[in-house]
This record gives structure tokens, C-alpha cells and sequence, in this order.
């Protein structure tokens, strides 16, 4: 049987491996910064095109957006960057309804080939 001596060393190697195994998984940085329409935002109008601005230029070919709202998913097209380090889509059919929305998107940005996830959301509230 293991005495305290001996316990206490071994109870402190497994809480040490676990905090770096714990710090190498971390997902705490991403690269996201910002969007249009902005993340928690209410709009009054329903937005055309969905802008996500990163801290580096993002890979369009390995980057995806998605939309989903009321009606599930919305169709978006004409996936690019304007080159200022941000990724741009058209939403299809721009007469989306009333309710809120969930902006998901994976990126690979600048020279890191590491695949980056996030999502969004914000609320479309008009007079209709
Ligand atoms: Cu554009």
C-alpha cells in the first residue's frame, strides 16, 4: 500500500500532466475579430452579405460559413475575401425573416494550417 509519502508526489505529477495536457488542447485563441452584422446585434433590416474579419488573411478554398435561422439553413453564395483579411458571402435570398440567427464558420488563416471554428450570433427584427 502506497503511504502519504510517496501518494502526494504521485497526486502531483497526474494534476501537472493533466494542466499540460489541458494547455496543449487549448482552443482559447482564435482568430476571429469581428463581423457584419456584428455578433449579439439586433438589425432592424435584414442583412445581404455576411463579412467575418480575422487577424490574417483566411484560405477561401478551406474556409466555409454557414447560416442557420428560423427555416434552418439559408442558402449563401459567392464565398471570397476582399483581401483585408476577412471572408465575405452573399446571403441568396436576401428577404430572410424575423428571428435569430447562428453564423457558424471554420477558417484557416494566414501561414497556420490549423483549421479554426466559431459561431456568432445576432437577431433580425423589422417592421414587417
Ligand atoms: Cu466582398
Amino acid at each position: 500500500m502506497l503511504g502519504n509519502r510517496r501518494l502526494k508526489p504521485l497526486l502531483a505529477l497526474v494534476v501537472l500532466a493533466a494542466s499540460l495536457v489541458g494547455c496543449a488542447s487549448s482552443t482559447d485563441y482564435s482568430p476571429f475579430l469581428r463581423a457584419e452584422p456584428a455578433a449579439d446585434s439586433v438589425l432592424n433590416r435584414a442583412p445581404r452579405n455576411l463579412r467575418l474579419f480575422y487577424d490574417a488573411l483566411p484560405d477561401v478554398p478551406n474556409s466555409s460559413l454557414t447560416l442557420m435561422g428560423p427555416d434552418g439553413n439559408y442558402d449563401l453564395r459567392g464565398f471570397h475575401t476582399m483581401g483585408s483579411d476577412d471572408l465575405m458571402i452573399e446571403i441568396t435570398d436576401p428577404s430572410i425573416p424575423d428571428g435569430d440567427y447562428v453564423v457558424e464558420w471554420s477558417a484557416v488563416v494566414g501561414e497556420d494550417s490549423t483549421v479554426h471554428e466559431g459561431s456568432y450570433r445576432f437577431s433580425v427584427l423589422t417592421d414587417r
